[in-house]
């Protein structure tokens, strides 16, 4: 059959420029070429729809849009990676490794590590078959018609080497160009932009229409095997990343292969150096011992690789100007300064507000308004300006000062000389406390009601549905079906997910009142000494300042709280209204850090902060919320700030990520 021949031609050879663009980027035809042939293979597949295959790259533009992704469960599990934050902890990682091994020298692979979101694709004879997003590590989501879209992804595989089965993995990014200008294009179009080009990346990759992902200028980078025919893989990463690239994968560029320590620590500043010239993001650099055998003898531990780790950039700081102070009020009414600043790009996002904590701060720092200031941005924390240049300060810049009046409900500001918060003195009435106080009593630590994010909370407070917090528990499903963007599906989801939060611990209802310094940790400190609820309500100022992380302050607010009759009637509604927790201690298994204090600071690679705590705390340490003197030791992460430096000078004993593992380990 003519059409056939001709059909599998042009495969064949779109199939090639594709491998000579995007991973040889060394084209042989123009654009207008490679269009005309797949014009051409288009038409001769409408006339004969039955000769399409999955393979043909007219499939790229997209499928119909399906009504959700199926579960893949991934073969071998989606790790991650420990981190490094300086060039200490490599060091200590490099040690560990020629510990392990017992060698006084490692050969490492060196490689960026981009700023996207990680994807498995599974080839089968050569066929793409599957792609799948990471999800928690061991089952993620099926994106097979999303990655089909992506231009740089083979559909079939190149040369006839390659395993019958082949998993490989990287990483799915948005380049910085097309973020801007998807982001300049949506903003004419009255359209959502995105904050940076992760979540440009990752909300592209998880649309249920894949012709939407089609649109998207997604590029992949791809950086090891997974589950692969035994026998068809070399025995370095580095040489198989090599290999990859022969069957037609587009594999992380500027890597290196060094020796020791220092070899990557020179590679990483390197790639620091190039950083600001990539047209991709950036946010580390991975180093992974090259000889598979070593990787094997090495192994893991948690869910992290003991042969790998990502060693991140810094916090990024940018210079923008101050162009107003504007002061938001939270749930304890404590007035915080926001700086509106003049838009600027720092740590991968576009940043116009940045906080200046409090009042003193801002005066401290002396920022003033048409101030040049440093803006930070580190991780997913909230930006702050650091200081203010004050060689740039114009005449005229004006100081901030603190509002006599509640910039909402016009009460009264006070701030006690002994502290450094302002607060609004409206507390019953004033609508921004009430509001913050119920996203807090809302959030996920605490009644962790899924799906009353900050927005429905607002739309429910202006229809008038919630007035106050237990209103929560009587609110009704027409009354959520019929608010804007809301369905009756949601509506329902709603519902049970505030049905769902009636069964909550002591802990975590304790933390959802809102007492002003009572966080997570002193609420759990708390009913871990005093059991119940009760107890906790009777305890007198003595009692209180018996719990570790309890001090005068504290014990005063907690008192305060429940002696006003308010807060005791709030109490009763919301257990009339079926809220429950059961009294007695969740019992677990052995407990070897029993009766060990802890802390837990900074932003972790391998676990969140609060699965470190729950694993801490299961094992039966105490985990507190500040460093004292009875502190036993505190785990620290990137960005620590005060409670590192204080354990520091306390001589408290510090873990970091590694010295975490270890611990989980030998306990
Ligand atoms: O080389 C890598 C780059 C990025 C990785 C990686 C990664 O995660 C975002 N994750 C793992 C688990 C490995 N290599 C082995």
């Amino acid at each position: 059959m003519e059409e056939l021949k001709r059909i599998e031609e042009i495969k064949k050879a779109l199939n090639d420029h594709n491998y000579r663009y995007y991973v040889l980027e060394s084209p042989v035809i123009s654009d207008a070429e490679y269009d005309k042939l797949l014009r051409e293979l288009q038409a001769i597949e409408s006339a004969n729809p039955e000769l399409i295959t999955p393979d043909s790259p007219t499939q790229r533009v997209g499928a119909n849009p399906s009504s959700g992704f199926s579960e893949v469960k991934h073969t071998v599990p989606m790790l991650s990676l420990q981190n490094a934050f300086d060039d200490q902890e490599v060091r200590a990682f490099d040690k560990r490794v020629r510990e392990r091994l017992d060698v006084d020298k490692v050969i490492y692979a060196s490689e960026p590590k981009l700023d996207g979101v990680s994807v498995s694709l599974l080839y089968e004879n050569g066929f793409l078959i599957r792609g799948a997003t990471r999800g928690d590590g061991a089952t993620g989501e099926d994106i097979t018609q999303n990655v089909k879209t992506i231009s740089m992804i083979p559909l079939k595989l190149q040369g006839n080497d390659f395993p019958p089965r082949l998993e490989v993995r990287g990483e799915v990014y948005m380049p910085l160009k097309g973020f801007f200008e998807y982001n300049k294009e949506a903003s004419r179009r009255g359209e959502k932009v995105f904050v940076n080009p992760r979540n440009a990346a990752s909300g592209s990759l998880r649309q249920l229409d894949s012709k939407i992902t089609a649109k998207r200028p997604l590029e992949m980078f791809c950086y090891s095997t997974a589950d692969v025919t035994p026998g068809y893989l070399k025995g370095s990463h580095s040489e198989r990343l090599e290999q990859l690239k022969s069957w037609g994968f587009r594999v992380v560029e500027h890597r290196a292969v060094v020796e020791g320590a220092q070899g990557l620590i020179n590679h990483y500043n390197q790639l620091a150096e190039m950083r600001p010239d990539l047209p991709y993001e950036i946010d580390g650099v991975v180093y992974k011992v090259d000889s598979i055998e070593l990787q094997e003898k090495l192994g893991f531990v948690s869910r992290a690789p003991r042969w790998a780790i990502a060693h991140k950039f810094p916090a990024q700081e940018e210079l923008t100007i101050v162009e107003d102070v504007e002061f938001q009020v939270g749930r304890t009414g404590a007035l915080t300064p926001v700086a509106r600043l003049k838009p600027v790009f720092v740590g991968g996002v576009t940043v116009s507000n940045a906080t200046l904590h409090n009042i003193e701060e801002t005066h401290r720092k002396d920022v003033r308004i048409g101030d040049t200031v440093i803006v930070r941005r580190a991780g997913d924390v909230i930006p702050e300006v650091v200081s203010s240049i004050i060689e740039k300060r114009i005449p005229g810049a004006k100081p901030v000062e603190l509002p006599k009046e509640c910039p909402v409900c016009g009460a009264a500001v006070v701030k006690a000389e002994s502290e450094v918060v302002a607060r609004c003195s409206g507390t019953l009435f004033c609508p921004a406390q009430i509001k913050e106080k119920i996203k807090h009593f809302v959030s996920r630590k605490a009644m962790d009601i899924d799906g009353m994010g900050g927005k429905i909370v607002e739309q429910l407070m202006v229809e008038g549905y919630i007035k106050e917090i237990p209103d929560i528990y009587s609110l009704e499903k027409l009354q959520i079906a019929g608010m804007e963007r809301m369905g009756s599906k949601s509506a329902a989801n709603l519902i049970s997910a505030i049905e769902k939060s009636k069964k909550t611990t002591l802990e975590k209802f304790l933390y959802a009142l809102g007492i002003p310094e009572v966080g997570e940790a002193t609420a759990r400190s708390l009913v871990s000494h005093f059991k119940t609820l009760q107890s906790i309500m009777d305890a007198s100022e003595d009692k209180l300042m018996e719990v570790s992380d309890v001090g005068p302050i504290v014990a005063r607010h907690i008192i305060g709280f429940f002696t006003q009759p308010h807060n005791h009637d709030l109490v009763e509604k919301l257990i009339s209204f079926g809220i429950s927790w059961s009294d007695k201690p969740e019992t677990s298994g052995p407990q070897p850090l029993l009766g060990k204090k802890c802390v837990v600071t900074g932003t972790l690679g391998i676990m969140s902060r609060d699965e470190v705590k729950k694993r801490l705390a299961d094992l039966g340490a105490q985990v507190t919320g500040s460093v004292s003197k009875k502190t036993d030791f505190v785990v620290v992460g990137d960005s620590p700030g005060s409670k590192y430096e204080k354990a520091v000078k306390l001589g408290v004993k510090i873990y970091d990520e590694a010295g975490l593992i270890e611990l989980l380990e030998k306990v």
